[in-house]
């Protein structure tokens, strides 16, 4: 049997550059697809195409003279940034979407991998919450990744196209930095470290939310990405659990690991939107039907956060 393809849309993000390397480490065979060139230099050798995924025919020509069999489309405006330039942030994560899902209906050879969050979730949809649930988004992010979630589904039932997703929670890892997230607060502290100086958190001290070491992230769409089809029965996207922190608790073990660090919160806008968000996600359906299970634990994800980034500043661009 011919060996998959792996082309990865938005591999130059947060996401993206540790999903490459991952694949690029197991011997796949991977293409790169992104505006900006890939800056980790673990990845520069490996097939990059300049892309702009609201350019349909582009995109489908990259995608078929690769031969891509497995598309994993990873670009989107996120919470924070989506807020000051709503149709802007509509328009890219929407268009994409639509463009990849059209090409993977004509094309029939794909399997795709499209990543939901927890932003399709909103006040009502209570502390932990279900898969399948009461959801009134606050974010244009939100929206457009809820609306996403109705197409995949559509275009599963009409037209017969293999997409798969989970709903990521706040990703934490340690190459490429986020950029626009309300969640980024928890990367951003790590770059701090070194400074000496207190760390200035947006987010209040005991906003709880959902988090994941981006180990586990990767590993997830991977697994999800190779699990047979037949017992994937949920058609939303699946709602995965790792960590549930707040800023303090965050903090907490931040400090046991370097004495002396200090923060204050100062919540801005990103409060809000925090707030709207639950503290946890009930992912039984994922358990079952393709057996996730989180590996990394908080003390893990900080021990593993200080090793990569304290020294070496990446710093997160602001939204
Ligand atoms: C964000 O904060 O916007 C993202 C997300 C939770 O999807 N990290």
């Amino acid at each position: 049997m011919a060996q998959d393809v792996h082309a990865i849309i938005g591999a130059s993000g947060q996401l993206g550059t540790e999903m490459a390397l991952s694949l690029k480490s197991a011997g796949e065979s991977v293409v790169l697809l992104d505006l900006r060139s890939p800056s980790f230099e673990g990845i520069q050798d490996l097939p990059f195409e300049t892309v702009d995924v609201c350019d349909a025919a582009l995109l489908s020509t990259i995608l078929a003279d690769h031969g891509a069999t497995r598309v994993y489309h990873l670009a989107a405006a996120l919470s924070a940034r989506g807020e000051q330039d709503p149709q802007w942030a509509w328009e890219l994560n929407m268009k994409g979407l639509l463009n990849l899902l059209d090409w993977a209906a004509e094309s029939k050879l794909a399997r795709i991998f499209w990543p939901s969050s927890i932003a399709v979730f909103g006040p009502g949809s209570g502390r932990v919450a279900a898969q399948t649930g009461y959801r009134l988004p606050k974010t244009v992010y939100g929206i457009s990744k809820n609306a996403g979630e109705h197409w995949c589904a559509w275009y599963r039932r009409n037209r017969g196209v293999d997409v798969r997703s989970v709903r990521y929670p706040g990703l934490i890892g340690t190459l490429a930095p986020p950029g626009g997230g309300t969640t980024d607060y928890a990367v951003e502290v790590f770059d701090y470290l070194s400074s000496g100086e207190p760390y200035p958190c947006f987010i209040a001290e005991d906003e709880r939310l959902p988090m994941m070491h981006m180990d586990d992230a990767v590993r997830a769409a991977l697994e999800l990405m190779s699990a047979p089809r037949e017992p994937l029965q949920c058609e939303e996207a699946y709602n995965i659990q790792a960590l549930s922190f707040s800023p303090r608790e965050l903090f907490a073990e931040i400090e046991k690991q370097v004495p002396g660090f200090q923060y204050r919160c100062i919540p801005d806008f990103r409060q809000d939107i925090a707030s709207g968000w639950p503290d946890a996600l009930d992912d039984a359906a994922a358990q079952k039907e393709w057996g996730w299970r989180p590996q990394v634990d908080l003390t893990g994800l900080v021990t593993s956060m200080i090793k990569a980034r304290m020294n070496k500043p990446n710093p997160v661009t602001a939204p």
